[in-house]
């Protein structure tokens, strides 16, 4: 672990953003990572609300993450989901026995008026966490896929359709009228973070909606702190869910070019680095082109030992 030093804020979807969020935690001084995670993948199910990416973040930096199915808890059992199943209920977004604990509380939590940053802050806590997770918005956004059979809400595209329904784009209802958390907004105004890593997550529908939070991009531009971009995409295969499919029938093309292509036309002079794999090294010439500095290395994350390293490299050019 670093000595003790200035904050570093990633940015975060749910599984592949988990890990290197792991990797950035352990580096850094104990408390000095603070996470902004997407909760366009929230939604309401079976009475409870779940928050998938806050969920896979604070269980992944709690060491509680289940990690053959890559979300959830580990140790889980199901037996709820066999009785719903018997009763004739919706079964196909799995709630394990524990996970189901944490729908419970923060279904309560907010039903009790507290809002979510607060729930999250508050979840942290009691599972040990000590990075701080913060919720892109407390009010609520709704990721929605557009298809040409027509608008799937988020997790129906993502588990109850597996992936497979072609997408021609996205939306975030909600996004318009939403404000960033607003604890998050201070650490910004402060300008206090020392480097600023969007982690390898799906640019379009885990990093975008983050990004297109009112005011939020902005006020990440404008930091005196680097914002270094991992690519979610090595050797044209997205390293963790759809993202290479969704970028082929968007008419992009996967490839980590693409995936700069994608944040410098949407969000320019956003992104001082750009992380590519190795195996991507020829692109990087091109990429240059792209008002970006290039920085290769190994981003593929099989062991704990590569996202600790992947993060070392991202706070080294923090501190470059
Ligand atoms: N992903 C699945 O593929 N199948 C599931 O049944 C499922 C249940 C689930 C329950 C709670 C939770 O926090 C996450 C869950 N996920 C499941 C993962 C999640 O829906 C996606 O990985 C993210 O939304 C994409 O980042």
């Amino acid at each position: 672990m670093s000595a003790p030093g200035r904050a570093v804020l990633a940015l975060s979807g749910g599984v592949g953003g988990a890990k290197l969020a792991l990797g950035l935690a352990q580096e850094c001084a104990a408390g000095q990572l603070h996470v902004v995670a997407n909760t366009g993948d929230d939604f309401r199910h079976l009475g409870l609300y779940i928050s998938p990416d806050i969920d896979t973040l604070l269980y992944t930096l709690s060491g509680r993450a289940n990690q053959s199915l890559g979300w959830g808890l580990a140790a889980e059992t199901w037996h709820t989901m066999e009785a719903l199943q018997e009763l004739g209920g919706d079964t196909w977004f799995r709630l394990g026995d524990r996970d189901l604990a944490t729908h419970l509380w923060r279904s309560q939590q907010l039903a009790m008026g507290r809002e979510l940053g607060e729930v999250t802050a508050d979840l942290a806590r009691r599972l040990g966490v000590q990075t701080r997770v913060f919720p892109m918005s407390d009010d609520p956004i709704a990721t929605t896929v557009h298809t040409p059979e027509g608008l799937l809400p988020f997790q129906h595209y993502f588990v109850r359709y597996q992936c497979q329904p072609v997408v021609t784009g996205f939306s975030f209802a909600g996004i318009e009228s939403a404000r960033p958390n607003a604890e998050l907004m201070a650490v910004l105004g402060g300008g206090a973070y020392a480097a600023i890593v969007v982690c390898p997550s799906n640019p379009f529908v885990s990093v975008d909606p983050i990004l297109q939070v009112p005011g939020l991009w902005q006020a990440l531009r404008d930091q005196p702190a680097p914002v270094i971009l991992v690519s979610p995409i090595v050797a044209g295969r997205a390293l963790k869910g759809p993202a290479a499919k969704m970028m082929t029938e968007l008419g992009h093309g996967a490839s980590a070019l693409e995936v700069a292509r994608f944040y410098h036309q949407r969000y320019p002079g956003l992104v001082d680095y750009f992380v590519i794999d190795s195996s991507d090294a020829t692109l990087a010439p091109a990429i240059g082109e792209l008002d970006m500095d290039v920085a290769i290395t190994c981003t593929v994350m099989h062991s704990a030992a590569d996202k600790r390293a992947l993060a070392r490299f991202c706070l080294a050019l923090g501190e470059g």
